[in-house]
């Protein structure tokens, strides 16, 4: 990947997006294509066709996509499924019809069994059932991995694809409803000091163990791997650590100094018990994450919330 070279960042207003999108422009990359969703529907297969026959870039980080925490994933089951395989089709299919040098396509950690062995290795995928709760997401971000290796197979595509484990960050998603947990917590923690309430609800049991990555070393992967990674296997990303859900709402309680209870709402789902990526193979590569959980919770809340 050249600094002139043309670059579609898909999903630049997102999380992850923009984070790919800060980097490139970091690293004086010059000729980045970009469309807000308003500009662009990439469910709409003849906008997608006509916007790459125009723009014909020579790279595609496929970072756009339906996204939420676990009640989002269960509550808009059709959605995740539909929005994420009608983008993923055009994106992917367009890039192919447009002669796209080299594509990456970014998937997620819920892909593999509920009920994988820990830390978790690329090749568990669909060896066992799926978490219920997402499997509709599961379900389209699998089809993602499936179409860039088919396209590779049958086509010659340098299609790759990245499954990074649970992302924080710049950017995030703080609706209550929809969010992830460590955003959610860091809202709730925060709203609970300042309008001093006793205690703050934390959903499930405590007791699922997650691995967090912070966004920005996220993109520096994915970067990474755009220069050096040409083969079909996927490539998960993570920190290779993970802790409790307890440990973390106790992180979060710390930082933010809230003096109050934690009261844990067992209405709510746990989801899978434990989802650590096993990081062997991106560190064979040559890459390691960078940021200290405790160090990027801090950086998060500061920059949001203060
Ligand atoms: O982050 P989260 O929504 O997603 O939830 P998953 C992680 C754990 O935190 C679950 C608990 O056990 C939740 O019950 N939790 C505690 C909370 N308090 C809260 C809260 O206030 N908000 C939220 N959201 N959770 C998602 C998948 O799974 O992870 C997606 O549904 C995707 O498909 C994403 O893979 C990375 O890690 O359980």
């Amino acid at each position: 990947m050249e600094k002139k070279d043309k670059i579609y960042v898909a999903g630049h207003n997102g999380m992850v997006g923009s984070a790919i999108y800060r980097k490139l422009k970091e690293e004086g990359y010059e000729n980045i294509v970009v469309r807000s969703s308003k500009e662009l529907d990439l469910r709409n297969q003849p906008e997608v066709q006509s916007f790459f026959q125009k723009e014909r870039p020579d790279f595609v980080f496929l970072s756009a996509a339906k996204v939420g925490g676990i009640l989002a994933n269960n509550q808009f089951r059709a959605e995740f499924l539909y929005d994420n395989l009608a983008i993923q089709n055009n994106v992917i299919h367009q890039a192919y019809k447009n002669e796209v040098q080299k594509l990456l396509f970014l998937g997620s950690s819920c892909i593999y069994p509920k009920l994988a062995a820990q830390p978790i290795k690329e090749e568990y995928l669909l060896t066992g059932l799926l978490e219920p709760t997402n499997e509709p997401y599961a379900i389209a971000k699998i089809a993602g991995i499936k179409m860039c290796e088919a396209y590779r197979d049958q086509y010659g595509c340098n299609f790759i694809s990245v499954m990074p484990t649970n992302l924080y960050g710049t950017n995030d998603n703080y609706d209550l409803q929809k969010a992830h947990v460590l955003p959610s917590l860091l809202r709730k923690f925060h709203e609970a000091k300042i309008n001093k309430m006793p205690r703050v609800e934390v959903w499930g049991s405590g007791s699922p163990r997650r691995e967090f990555l912070h966004v920005d070393d996220l993109a520096d992967a994915c970067l990474f791997l755009m220069k050096e990674y040409n083969s079909k296997e996927f490539v998960n990303i993570g920190t290779g650590q993970d802790i409790s859900i307890k440990e973390l709402a106790e992180l979060i309680k710390d930082i933010i100094k809230f003096e109050g209870k934690i009261h844990w709402d067992q209405s709510k789902p746990d989801g899978t018990p434990r989802k650590l990526l096993d990081v062997s193979k991106v560190h064979g590569i040559g890459w390691q994450h960078k940021t200290p959980l405790k160090e990027g919770i801090l950086k998060t809340y500061t920059d949001k919330f203060l």
